[in-house]
């Protein structure tokens, strides 16, 4: 006598988790049957350092990784311990996947590639390895925001690895963010839709928790630091000032934790808009395209949202440097669409 499970019972029972592993696994049968899983190889690399740097973040106070390391950071930031830390475990697990040939982060001034592994490896992963982390010492959210892009076929990255990196972010492959908040939550999407899955520490596993993940149409939060107010190119100030006098009905609310992963992920679950426009201090916008603004871009249209820089959609710019920057707004149609009325016909 045997009895069979159907998919939908197995769901049933909270016994039977997802794990994003088995998720992917399920996406690559369901949409490419011959996959090698050399995809799920590489993201489980991902996973493996975002639980490593979710122990740490979570212990941060207990142990002497707060404050600063003393140096500068490519960006010419304060480089925080942590935020070295993050960095040399992402490096380290995605190391030793032999399908990545380069590595760009927001740590290194260059591409890094590895020794006697070049030619072989098919993808490249640029990340910034704790995003916000001068909120650490504060207990802020923070977060690890990733891109997975394809390396071309002919291996000449061998030469230049950076130029094989400098590709525009529809190309993207798969992008996410782990944010390291009330939970430790990774948001991935692989270009078929948006999925959340959450650590549960007792399991030491992340479990599907929001499967297919849409932005709300419309919110009533926009997100920006407005200390900058002054700063903001012609159209933004009368923009939010619309927001705020309220638009069919709807108030909106500021909301503005200074952590990108943290706000952004906000405005992927409450709706709303974020925005970190050119300013003089950053003329170019402050957020990297290629690691923050590229992911977090893919993931809100591949959530039914729109992100530009105020001019065209983000994932159309061809980067010409690594750490590029570029101003960001992103959100629901509903606030975006009224921004690109009011700001990008100016
Ligand atoms: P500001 C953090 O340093 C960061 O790169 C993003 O996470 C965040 O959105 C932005 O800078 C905050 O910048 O100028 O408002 O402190």
């Amino acid at each position: 006598m045997s009895q069979t499970l159907t998919a939908q019972d197995a769901v049933r029972s909270d016994a039977n988790i997802i794990t994003v592993q088995q998720h992917i696994l399920n996406e690559q049968r369901r949409l490419s049957p011959d996959a090698s899983g050399s995809f799920s190889w590489l993201l489980s690399g991902i996973t493996l350092a975002t639980k490593m740097i979710s122990a740490r973040v979570r212990r941060a106070g207990l142990l002497d990784v707060t404050g600063q390391v003393g140096n500068v950071n490519v960006q010419g930031e304060q480089q925080q311990k942590l935020d070295v830390w993050a960095d040399q475990a992402l490096i380290h697990c995605l190391g030793v996947r032999e399908n990545v040939a380069i590595i760009a982060s927001e740590e290194s001034e260059h591409a890094i590639t590895f020794d006697g592994r070049t030619g072989r490896g098919k993808y490249a992963v640029l990340f910034d390895p704790l995003d916000g982390s001068s909120n650490i010492d504060v207990n802020v959210s923070v977060g690890t925001i990733f891109s997975i892009v394809e390396l071309p076929a002919d291996r000449k990255y061998q030469t230049d690895p950076t130029t094989a990196v400098l590709q525009a972010g529809a190309r993207q492959l798969a992008a996410g963010y782990v944010i390291y908040g009330s939970s430790t939550m990774l948001v991935y999407t692989t270009g078929h839709g948006v999925h959340g899955f959450t650590l549960d520490p007792a399991v030491g596993a992340y479990v599907l928790s929001h499967e297919d993940m849409r932005i709300p149409n419309a919110g009533n939060i926009y997100s920006c630091n407005t200390a900058n107010w002054n700063e903001f190119p012609a159209g933004y100030r009368e923009y939010m000032k619309t927001l705020r006098e309220g638009v069919d009905g709807r108030a909106y609310t500021l909301r503005y934790i200074g952590s990108l992963v943290a706000d952004f992920h906000r405005t992927l679950v409450n709706g709303g808009v974020f925005l970190y426009p050119a300013t003089t201090s950053y003329p170019q916008g402050k957020l990297r395209l290629l690691y923050e603004a590229n992911p977090i871009s893919f993931i809100a249209e591949q959530a039914g949202g729109i992100a530009t820089d105020g001019k065209q959609r983000i994932l159309d710019i061809v980067p010409s440097d690594i750490h590029e920057r570029t101003p960001l707004v992103v959100g629901s149609p509903a606030e975006m669409m009224r921004f690109q009325a009011t700001v990008e016909q100016t």
